[in-house]
This record gives structure tokens, sequence and C-alpha cells, in this order.
């Protein structure tokens, strides 16, 4: 067997993996950073850019979500966005240096006749030049295929949590519809993003759980997302307790050990992790991010802050992995991009700002 090969593994079982969580976090940060650099050029770091392109009143109950029609969040519920206006928002994006786009519906399911419109969104950002993402709820067979069909290049659809746990969290759709949506996502020709939340309230036995059924899927989530639960008010999570910061970065490092050819995204929470925790989680093998102020609906750190920590890291944003025909383009919209941020912390820098 290649080394590769004994490394892509889908066959993880409990005691392993909280043996792995269990170890001294200098040595599981250290077996994660050298699986890191055997896939990856660790000073590189994908940038996403998220939008809502339906916001609030969705029918699910996840616990977690201000999204969700049950909980008083205060938030303002609003209709499936205007393409055009989707288009700009992603123009807007390409041009801060993002290279995927991703578009977030509060729904349950897309519904027929709301296809039309988000396939011509995956069209249209596709035109830009950009690679698309969307995150719908779940999808049948058809649906995959008509998104497929679009152009579509990832769509997210996350497990959230281990199967023992997820009953306390959500109970309005099931986890296996949550892994049939997954098939049908990866049978369409669709590459898939799926991840989870740390900080409800689960044991590691529960982290280590939606991992192993991350990892153990015929094939790995090309992207992986890791959020730390934002305390939404009115939620019923509002009040759970603060994670322990390096608690969440043994989830990243365990997630790369696992599945360390994916690209491991540093998703909600960042807004109260400091500069020295985005760093240990880019040291843990994180190698994607949200990058804008909003998330959906919660903030997100400004994208200044964000590029300001990867200039004083050596981090470089990561040019897009499809139609490599244009990366050199992409290469100099970057560059330009990093040019520009450094241009004005010096100028900063000498006002003493
Ligand atoms: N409605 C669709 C669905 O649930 O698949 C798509 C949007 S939903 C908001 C996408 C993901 O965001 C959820 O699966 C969850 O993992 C994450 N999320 C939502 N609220 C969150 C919160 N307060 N903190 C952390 N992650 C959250
Ligand atoms: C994912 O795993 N995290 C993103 C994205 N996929 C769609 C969403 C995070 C949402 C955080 C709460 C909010 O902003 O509403
Ligand atoms: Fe709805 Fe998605 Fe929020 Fe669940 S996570 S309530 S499905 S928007």
């Amino acid at each position: 067997m290649s080394d590769t090969a004994a490394l892509i593994r889908h066959d993880w079982t409990l005691p392993e993996v909280q043996a792995l969580f269990e170890l001294p976090f200098n040595e599981l940060l250290f077996q994660a950073q050298s699986v890191h650099r055997r896939f990856f050029d660790p000073n590189q770091v994908q940038v996403s850019t998220l939008l809502s392109i339906k916001t609030g009143a969705c029918p699910e109950d996840c616990k977690y979500c201000p999204q969700s029609n049950r909980y008083d969040t205060g938030l303002e519920q609003e209709k499936l966005m205007a393409v055009d206006k989707v288009l700009a928002e992603a123009k807007a994006a390409k041009a801060t240096g993002a290279t995927r786009f991703c578009m977030g519906a509060a729904w349950r399911s897309p519904k027929k006749k709301d296809m039309p419109y988000v396939t011509a969104m995956v069209k249209g950002v596709k035109e830009l030049g950009l690679e698309s993402c969307m995150t719908l709820g779940m999808l049948s067979a058809e649906q995959a295929t008509e998104l497929s069909e679009a152009g579509l290049d990832y769509y997210n659809h996350n497990l959230d949590t281990s199967p023992e746990y997820y009953g306390e969290i959500i109970t309005t759709r099931s986890y296996a519809d949550r892994i049939d949506t997954l098939s049908r996502v990866r049978d369409a020709g669709i590459k898939v993003c799926s991840g989870g939340i740390v900080g409800m309230g689960e044991t590691v036995k529960d982290r280590a759980g939606l991992l192993i059924q991350l990892a153990n899927l015929a094939v790995h989530p090309e992207s992986v997302p890791i959020n730390m639960l934002v305390r939404v008010e009115g939620t019923p999570l509002a009040e759970e307790a603060e994670l322990d910061s390096f608690d969440f970065i043994r989830t990243i490092a365990v997630a790369k050990i696992l599945m360390p050819q994916s690209h491991i995204r540093l998703s909600a929470g960042r807004e109260e992790m400091n500069d020295e925790m985005h760093a240990l989680a880019y040291f843990a093998g994180a190698n994607s991010i949200f990058y804008g102020e909003k998330l959906l609906t919660t903030a997100n750190p400004e994208a200044n802050e964000d590029l300001q920590l990867f200039t004083r890291l050596g981090i470089t944003p990561e040019a897009r992995d499809v139609d490599r025909c244009d990366d050199e383009e992409e290469g100099r919209l970057l560059e330009q991009v990093q040019q520009q941020q450094n241009d004005k912390f010096f100028y900063d820098a000498a006002q003493g700002s």
C-alpha cells in the first residue's frame, strides 16, 4: 500500500479517534501538521465568501440556529434575493480576493419554484470566474442533478454532531436524511462540503463520533467546516457554556488527521477567536475560512483583520482549484489584494494609527 493510501482511511474506530483526542496537545498538533504538509502548502489558506440568499423563517428546529421560526431571535425574515443582487455581491466578493462564493438559504429543502432562480445564481457566479457553493437544506436526486448541470462546484450540508447526540439538537429531520442528501450530492458529481458544530454541550465522544461519520463516508468530503457554536440570544443554546479554546483546536487537528486531503474550514465562531487561536487553528491544519464581516446572520471578523493576520503569519490566499486556465490572472489579483493591504498597513503604522 502506498503511503498516501495508508493515510486516507475510511475505517476509523471510536477507540482510535478518542485516543487521538486524548493525546498531549503538542503531540496532536505535531501529528496534524505533519499530515497536513503531505497534501497542502501549510502557508496557504483558501478564502470563501458567504451570502445569505434567503434569511429566516425556517421551519426546522435546529437548536443552535437563529433562523429557525421556532425561536424569537429578532431576525428580520427575507424572501429569496433577486438573482442580479446576488451576482452583484459575488462580483464584490471576487474583487476582495475570494475564490469561492457560497450561498445559503434558510430552507428545509428548496421548492420546485425556487430551482430556476438558484440555478441562475450558480451559472452567474461561474461566469464571474468564481467557484460556487450552495447550502439549501435537503436535496432530492433531481435537484442535485439540476444544480450539477448548472455548474455547482460544492454543496454544503452538515451532519452537525454525532448520531447519538443529534436528537438533542434537531428533531425535524433525521441523521439518515442528512446522509441521504450527501449521497445524492456526491452521486450528482458535486463536491461535498460537510462538517459540524463544536460547543453545543456534546462530549468528546460525540466530537469523535461526528468526525468518524465524515471520515468513514466512501469518499471524504472535499471541505469540512468546523463551526464553533455562536450562542445567539433567543435560541435554546444561547446559555451554553463557553467552549475551551484548546478543545476546539483539538477537533480541528483530529479532523485533519482523519481527512488529510480535505480542506478543513474554520467557520462560525471566529469573531470570538483571537489571533493566537486563529494561528493555532491554521497550525492544526485548518486551511479555509469564510471571509467578510458577516456569515449568514451573525458577525465574522473584518476582512482586513484576516488579511493583516495572514501577512503577520506569512500566509497567502489559495488560488481556486478549477479552471486552471486563468490561474495566472487569479494569482495576480490575489497579489494585488495583498499588496494593497500591505501598503495600507505600512501607511497606518507610519501615521501611528
Ligand atoms: N438550512 C440549510 C441547512 O440547515 O442545511 C442551510 C443553512 S444552515 C444555517 C448551515 C449550517 O450553519 C448548519 O448546518 C450549522 O452547522 C451552521 N450553523 C447555523 N447556526 C449556527 C450557529 N449559531 N453556530 C454555529 N454554526 C451554525
Ligand atoms: C457552515 O458550516 N457554516 C456556515 C456555512 N456552513 C453555511 C454557516 C454558519 C452560520 C452561523 C450562524 C449565522 O451566521 O447565522
Ligand atoms: Fe433551518 Fe438550516 Fe437553521 Fe436548521 S440550520 S433552522 S435547517 S436554516
